[in-house]
């Protein structure tokens, strides 16, 4: 039997694939034997507090009147420096560098010599958009290079963060994973619940950033509507309200259907046809490889990491940024050939099931773990 770690997690409680991932990373683990403290301001709003060893350990952001606004890091890196000393963690796993890797090596310093490793999980934003900014790109070098080990969720990220940085540490690429929860309820219910009959459903889940491109998403989506009963679910992680006046100049309000505060999504999937993405970069795009869990083919946008998910014609239709028009024709085609949508969503599956599942990636994470445990 392997030997039981005590794992330090950070990473964000909002909605979002990091902290959706380092959550499920947080109970695979758990199930496994291991123990996890979570840290952060409030519980990943996926996470499961209740499982006996799993531990949600709360970071409180400081507000003082000499900051604008509340200080998350360095209340966090002291939480962290805490935890560690008295849990005896073994390893800090930080998901996302800015702020969570700079709030561990500060916690390095505080802790001393038998301060834990800190592996970092680099997912996206942080490096393709801090990682440009000046005001983050020396310190965003530094803790990636105080990191003992930096994993990036696809080839692609490594090649811009190597690209970016001139790093000594060997990158890994450990892909994200996605597993489905049992069904709490059958297609056609949420179908009805949604106002839904016969049309075709394409389904976006995400947190509607900028970086998403919802203009996009609905011009394509509008362009191919006019042929066929079609509808787009958006399953919203953030205000849906910033989203709706482009839904109303565009008069999509009767096509588009948008559900908030959506924490169980595979009963969504399940009653949806295919997913629809227009994202300017995805590092991975994890709605796309929840879609394919649930057996659904995908039209999105060829960026970032989305090539290394989807397989282009086989389990998708992938676009040149900005190709509305190709978008909208492979919407189009996925509509009215069920046949077609039936084997490119079982190729989907499989894809999913055979590359990007949560036990082959759990080792990966345990792998890289023990590696740099044995040094
Ligand atoms: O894309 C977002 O807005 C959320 C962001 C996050 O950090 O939660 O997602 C990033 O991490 C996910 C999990 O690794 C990836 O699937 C997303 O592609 C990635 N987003 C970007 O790279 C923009």
């Amino acid at each position: 039997m392997e030997e039981s770690l005590k794992i330090a997690l950070l990473c964000h409680p909002t909605v979002g694939g990091s902290g959706i991932l380092a959550t499920e990373l947080g109970h695979r683990l758990a199930d496994r034997g291991h123990e996890v403290f979570v840290i952060s301001e409030r519980p990943p709003f996926r996470l499961k507090d209740d499982h006996p060893n799993v531990r949600f350990c709360e970071s409180t952001p400081v507000e003082f009147p000499l900051f604008k606004t509340p200080d998350h890091t360095l209340p966090l890196a002291t939480r962290i420096a805490e935890v560690c000393a008295q849990q005896r963690i073994d390893l800090i796993h930080a998901h996302y560098a800015i702020p969570h890797t700079a709030a561990a090596w500060i916690a390095k310093e505080l802790i001393g010599e038998s301060a834990p490793p800190i592996v970092t999980t680099l997912h996206g934003t942080d490096i393709i958009y801090l990682g440009a900014m000046p005001e983050y790109r020396p310190l965003l070098q530094h803790v990636l290079e105080a990191s003992n080990r930096v994993t990036c969720v696809s080839n692609n990220l490594k090649q811009r963060t190597e690209a970016l940085f001139d790093l000594k540490t060997e990158i890994d690429v450990v892909p994200n994973f996605f597993e489905p929860k049992p069904l709490t309820r059958n297609r056609s219910d949420v179908r009805e619940s949604l106002g839904l009959n016969e049309e075709i459903v394409a389904i976006h889940a995400s947190n509607l950033r900028s970086i998403k491109r919802i203009d996009l998403l609905l011009e394509s989506f509008g362009r191919a509507r006019s042929k066929r009963s079609l509808k787009l679910l958006i399953l919203a992680g953030a205000d849906a309200s910033r989203i709706q006046p482009e839904i109303e100049s565009r008069g999509l309000n009767s096509d588009v259907i948008v559900v908030d505060d959506v924490y169980e999504v595979d009963n969504y999937y399940a009653a949806s046809d295919f997913t629809l993405y227009s994202s300017e970069y995805e590092s991975f795009c994890l709605g796309i490889l929840e879609g394919m869990r649930h057996g659904l083919p995908s039209v999105s946008f060829d960026v970032g990491g989305i090539g290394e998910v989807v397989v282009d014609k086989e389990t998708g239709f992938l676009y040149p940024f900005e190709d509305v028009d190709g978008m909208s024709s492979g919407i189009q085609v996925l509509v009215e050939d069920a046949a077609l949508r039936n084997s490119m969503g079982g190729k989907a599956k499989a894809r999913a099931e055979e590359q990007f599942s949560a036990d082959a990636i759990v080792d990966a994470y345990l792998e890289t773990y023990r590696r740099e445990l044995k040094r």
